[in-house]
Formats: C-alpha cells, sequence, structure tokens
C-alpha cells in the first residue's frame, strides 16, 4: 500500500477500520483500468460492492458469484489443457471467451494455468501434465509421488531454509537445478567473495543458469498473456443474457447431443440439469430485476403431461416476470385440465405450454382441445415452444404462437396481447 491514504493520512497512523477501508476504495476505484464502456464501469462496482458488504457482514443486493472453474475454459473453447499451456494464444483465447460469456463477480485469472515449455525447460520432476508424461487431453496434472524431503533433512531446512531449497529441495525436484547441489553454502560466507564465487565457473553450473535465463524469458512471455486477461477482466462488463444463452443453454445442449451419441447417460443428464438449475438460481433475481411495475399481462406456463423438462419454461417464465408480466407457474407434467383449471383461476389472457419430447407435444393440441371444451379458446391466447416444436406445428394445432426461446417468448407475449414491447 502507498504511504498515505486518499485524505493524505500516513498508512502507520490509520486504525486498522481505516486502512480496511481504504483499502475498499481502492478496490472501487482501481488504477490504470480502462474500461470498454461506462456500463463495464457500473458492473465493476457493482460487484465490488456485493463482496464489500459481505466481508462487512452486511447484506448484499445478491450473494457475490465466484466460479472455481480451474481449466474449464480451455475445454469450454473447445481445447484442452496441454493446448492452453503450451499456446499462450490458445491461452489468452480460451479464458477471454470464458470472461466474455460467464457471469461472475469475480474471476480467478489463468495464472493457475502453467507454462508447459518453462516446465519443460526447468525439468520440472514432481508433477506430470497433458503432453508432459500425460494424454494431451487430461484434465489436471499429477502429483509424482516421491519422497522429496526425508525426516533426517528437517532440521536443515528449519536452520536455514534458503539453503535447503538452494541445495537440497530444488536440485531433487527440478532438473535444471540439479548442478546446484555442489554448490557451497552461502550463509556462513564473509569477506570477500571470490572463493564463493568461482563456483560459478563451472560449466554446469553455467549451463544451469543458462537455462534459467532462457526459461524466464519464455515465463515472461506468459506472464504477460496472463496479466493481459486479468486486466481484460478488469475492464469488460458482462450482461446476464448472454451468460445464460450463450455460456448455460450452450451447455446443456452440448450435454443433450452427448446423450443422443449414446456417450453421456441419464446420470450425467441429470447432473447438467441441476448444475444449469443451480445456476439459473444464483442468475434469476439479477435477471428479474425490480418488479414493483404495472402488470402487463397474465400468463400461466406449465410444461404439458408426461414431461419433466422444466429449465426451459422456467426460463420463459423469468423473461415474461422480467418485461413486467404475471406469471402463474404450473409446474411440469401438467395436464391439459390442470392447465385451463389454472388459467380459469388466475384470468389468465396467455397459456404458454412447453414440450421438450417428440411424444409429449400433441399435449400441446390437447390443450388447445380442453380449452375449446371448456369455452376459454376465445379468451385466452396460446403460445407454446420446446425444442421439438416448430412454427408449422404450432400452425397446424391453432396455437396463436409459437417462440423458438425465452427472448422470442417475451416478444410474442406482447403480441398476442397486443401491447408495446
Ligand atoms: Co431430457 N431429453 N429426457 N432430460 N433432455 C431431451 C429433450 C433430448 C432431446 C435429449 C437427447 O436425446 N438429445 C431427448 C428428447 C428426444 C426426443 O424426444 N426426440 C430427451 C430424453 C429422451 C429424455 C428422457 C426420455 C431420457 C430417459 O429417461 N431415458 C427423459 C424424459 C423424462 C420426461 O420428461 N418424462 C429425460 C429426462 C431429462 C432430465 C430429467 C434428466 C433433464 C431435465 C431436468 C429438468 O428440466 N429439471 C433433461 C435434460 C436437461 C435434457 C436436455 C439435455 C436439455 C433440456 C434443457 O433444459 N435445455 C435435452 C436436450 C436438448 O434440448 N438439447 C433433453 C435448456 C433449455 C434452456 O432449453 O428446454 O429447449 P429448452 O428451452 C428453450 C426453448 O426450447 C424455448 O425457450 C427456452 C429458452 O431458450 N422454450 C419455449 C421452451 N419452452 C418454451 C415455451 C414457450 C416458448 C419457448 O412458450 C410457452
Amino acid at each position: 500500500m502507498p504511504d498515505t491514504d486518499t485524505t493524505g493520512k500516513r498508512w502507520q497512523d490509520m486504525t486498522w477500520e481505516e486502512k480496511r477501508e481504504e483499502r475498499f476504495q481502492r478496490w472501487l476505484n482501481p488504477a490504470n483500468v480502462d474500461f470498454i464502456s461506462p456500463e463495464a464501469e457500473k458492473l465493476y462496482k457493482e460487484r465490488v460492492t456485493r463482496f464489500i458488504k459481505a466481508i462487512k457482514l452486511e447484506e448484499p443486493d445478491r450473494v457475490p458469484v465466484m466460479l472455481p472453474v480451474e481449466y474449464y475454459p480451455a475445454y469450454y473453447a473447445g481445447g484442452n489443457l496441454k493446448k492452453v499451456m503450451y499456446d499462450y494464444d490458445e491461452l489468452r483465447h480460451a479464458w477471454l471467451k470464458f470472461i466474455q460469456e460467464f457471469e461472475m463477480d469475480s474471476f480467478n485469472g489463468a495464472s493457475l494455468v502453467f507454462p508447459g515449455k518453462v516446465l519443460d525447460m526447468i525439468d520440472y520432476k514432481i508433477q506430470k501434465w497433458p503432453g508432459h508424461g500425460l494424454v494431451d487431453d487430461a484434465p489436471s496434472q499429477q502429483f509424482v509421488e516421491g519422497e522429496y524431503m526425508p525426516p533426517e533433512e528437517y532440521d536443515d531446512l528449519i536452520r536455514d531454509p534458503a539453503d535447503y531449497f538452494m541445495r537440497y529441495f530444488l536440485p531433487r525436484s527440478v532438473g535444471a537445478f540439479e548442478p546446484f547441489r555442489k554448490l557451497g553454502p552461502i550463509t556462513p560466507f564473509v569477506s570477500i567473495p571470490v572463493w564463493y564465487v568461482s563456483q560459478f565457473g563451472a560449466p554446469d553450473i553455467q549451463k544451469a543458469y543458462q537455462t534459467l535465463l532462457e526459461a524466464g524469458q519464455e515465463a515472461m512471455k506468459w506472464m504477460g498473456v496472463v496479466i493481459e486477461i486479468g486486466q481484460e477482466a478488469l475492464n469488460q462488463g458482462l450482461d446476464l443474457l448472454s451468460c445464460v444463452n450463450e455460456g448455460l443453454t450452450t451447455g446443456i445442449q452440448k450435454v443433450g447431443e452427448l446423450f443422443a451419441s449414446g456417450e453421456y447417460f441419464l446420470p450425467e443428464l441429470i447432473i447438467g440439469a441441476e448444475a444449469m438449475k443451480k445456476a439459473l438460481a444464483v442468475l434469476e433475481p439479477a435477471m428479474v430485476g425490480d418488479q414493483a411495475r404495472e402488470v402487463v399481462g397474465r400468463v400461466v406456463l406449465g410444461t404439458v403431461e408426461g414431461d419433466m423438462h422444466e429449465i426451459g419454461k422456467t426460463l420463459v417464465g423469468t423473461m415474461l416476470i422480467a418485461n413486467g408480466f404475471q406469471v402463474f407457474d404450473i409446474g411440469v407434467d401438467k395436464s391439459a385440465g390442470e392447465f385451463v383449471t389454472a388459467v380459469r383461476e388466475n384470468n389468465a389472457d396467455i397459456v404458454g405450454a412447453s414440450a421438450l419430447l417428440t411424444t409429449t407435444m400433441l399435449q400441446q393440441k390437447k390443450l388447445i382441445e380442453t380449452l375449446k371444451e371448456a369455452n376459454l379458446r376465445d379468451k385466452v391466447k396460446v403460445m407454446v415452444g420446446g425444442a421439438p416444436v416448430t412454427e408449422s406445428f404450432a400452425a397446424e394445432i391453432g396455437a396463436d404462437g409459437y417462440a423458438e426461446d425465452a427472448i422470442s417468448a417475451v416478444d410474442l407475449a406482447f403480441r398476442l396481447i397486443d401491447a408495446p414491447a
């Protein structure tokens, strides 16, 4: 920290509360950040305020989100850990894509993706990694079991930790340091250092230093990219909907594809859906925003009989609420009769039916027939959607409209009730 605070008070004269407040202020107003837009700056301040409130044990607007993503951005971008460890352009691309497409309040940066080239150059021995003892798409590094510090050396470590690391531990665990074993200890040395310096004339010691110089240069290249990614994360603002559409939805669709091709089984499908539901539960309050406004229309929403898929339907409901509709979400596996009862009880303007299975799509048709039988068809507009449903199917069964996704569902709902969006 600098010597003085923003009000000119000296750091050493401040109480711990003042120091903490000063740190918060600097966090809120970071130096050297060129926000890409006023919106990004606003988002940044909102996020930092969220953390500050949590730290102060005050109530934030919502729980701050930190995603412990580890190496997932590499795979999300279509690559693998080896690619991002060895190719800094790939690392930059994957992490920036992740920052742009996921909504987080805080970002861990890319510094845990260690540079493969540097590790190769110094011959790091304690771990294996993809491209160095492990297959290319191994999801993580692997510890190499070994006794790197035998018990009889503990006293040496305690007596002189720097000497121990330089002459014992590093030569054992990093090939490039191997020749340092024969260096004399530096701690007892006094007076003119000629004898000590003469050790560095030995060819193997010189070679070791040459390797470290080159590895250091390579590490600087990597660090430049890591810093650039961190800076970009600071400069950027993210919007929630693109996080859901390009992030979560793309992810769950991939799960669906893997399930269809037989690579994933039901447990993976369930885990994927649970992850998406949990993520949506976090994002939803922020997407819904301020609800204290006039109701534009009333919508009864549900998933049809025989169908348990709820995520898309819930997302549609969230977006409708966010746009001023009052939504009566009746849940999943609802019969045509249950939809009709809800329409009547809630005097709905629109009834929305979601179907995700080709086998349950026909329940949407049944709903329309049941509404007719109940003499409600003229009083309520019918909107249908879900992955297998199409515009032509909607027209064929006599629905008033079809929407492909949650955003078009909102547009459609406004059109159906003849209200301006
Ligand atoms: Co199931 N499932 N599933 N599943 N599941 C699909 C739909 C499937 C395509 C996967 C596949 O094989 N590729 C396949 C259907 C094949 C078919 O019918 N042709 C399938 C199957 C076969 C099954 C089971 C039969 C599996 C089994 O048991 N052997 C079983 C059926 C259970 C049942 O319903 N009776 C089943 C079960 C499940 C889980 C329970 C494990 C889970 C759902 C968990 C839950 O919802 N709580 C699940 C999931 C997650 C999927 C996939 C992977 C993802 C669905 C999803 O949530 N998408 C799905 C594959 C896929 O769709 N690619 C699949 C994300 C969501 C945001 O998108 O739901 O499309 P979506 O909603 C979008 C739009 O469609 C639209 O807006 C939403 C937002 O953009 N929209 C509307 C949706 N409803 C709308 C309503 C509107 C307007 C727009 O107006 C009213």
